[in-house]
């Protein structure tokens, strides 16, 4: 029984940094966590109070279909198989959609859309109508599958961004398949991209991706969402949505448009990984896609195959 004991004490690890980051950092959260992050229980009532740990950016997202009275209702969540149009609302504390948003990455909400076997990545821009609706369409397979917003509600005191996640079911028959192999490569129409750097749990890793094409390295990477590359990192087994940033944005004077691009991320735990990168090259983004183990490199005794998932999507 190693393994609880480590990750208990790796809980206790990270409360007491968290802790320490408040202390130093800000007095913006409430007296309460600051001394609640000491000890679990005191820890789940600090939850139960709706104390926000937004700034940690170990924490995962998208487990939560509603948080700090924010919700994400789905119109409907059984669809048939093919392309279809997700209606949604973000409800806010006082029960009605929200319609003001802070723009992040150049987007009022980015909507991620998985298969919960990790196919049919799909990162999205929906449209806001004036009652407060979105709409996108995406392409749906047989399976359940796991939707997140994430977004910015204008006005939310000291939250800051948040991500919300919700399932779909789609009918049909549905071969579910295990997560691909961990493989620092991946190959998505004629392009390569290769990854470098580790997750690591508790602890801000970078990871680079350099991105070539025939063997060459691409040098004239179109800026995406203001940045050269947009990366999504999905826990498995729960899909919990980590937030990763880029390092670096074009025209910051230091930034080159290729052939690597960098981002800062924390894994919230020990565990395996599936990462989504998109990047836009010639006018369209295409998405590469990893799945790695924190730590370590590839774990030993695993085989290497070819099912890496990825896939041309055009993106605009
Ligand atoms: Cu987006």
């Amino acid at each position: 029984m190693k393994t609880p004991v480590k990750l208990g004490t790796y809980v206790v690890a990270v409360a007491a940094a968290a802790a320490l980051a408040f202390g130093v950092g800000s007095a913006v959260g409430p007296v309460a966590q600051e001394t609640g992050t000491h000890h679990g229980e005191d820890q789940d009532a600090a939850a139960e109070h709706g104390t926000h740990t937004e700034g940690q950016d170990s924490d995962p997202g998208g487990l939560q279909v509603s948080e700090h009275g924010y919700t994400l209702q789905l119109e409907t969540t059984t669809f048939d198989p093919g392309t279809r149009t997700v209606e949604f609302r973000i409800t806010g504390p006082d029960g009605r959609p929200v319609t003001d948003f802070e723009p992040t990455h150049e987007k009022k909400l980015h909507l991620v859309a998985v298969n919960r076997d990790t196919s049919g990545f799909q990162h999205v821009h929906p449209q806001l109508d004036d009652s407060g609706t979105w709409r996108a369409d995406l392409d749906l397979t047989p399976g359940s599958w796991r939707l997140f917003a994430d977004f910015h509600p204008s006005g939310h005191n000291g939250s800051g961004p948040m991500t919300l996640g919700v399932d779909a079911a789609v009918r049909g028959n549905h071969d579910p398949q295990p997560l691909p192999d961990p493989d620092r490569t991946a190959r998505v129409g004629d392009y390569t991209v290769r990854l470098d750097g580790d997750l690591v749990p508790g602890e801000t890793g970078e990871l680079s991706l350099s991105v070539h094409r025939d063997g060459e390295p691409v040098t004239d990477l179109q800026p995406y969402l203001g940045a050269y590359g947009h990366l999504v990192a999905l826990r498995a087994g729960d899909l919990g949505y980590l937030h990763v940033h880029p390092e670096g944005e074009p025209g910051d004077g230091t930034t080159e448009p290729g052939p690597d691009i960098t981002f800062a991320a924390t894994a919230p735990s020990a565990g395996a990984y599936r990462l989504f990168l998109d990047f836009r090259h010639e006018n369209t983004v295409r998405t590469a896609a990893f799945t790695v183990h924190t730590g370590a490199d590839d774990a030993p005794g695993r085989s290497t195959d070819d099912h890496t998932g990825n896939h041309d999507h055009g993106h605009g």
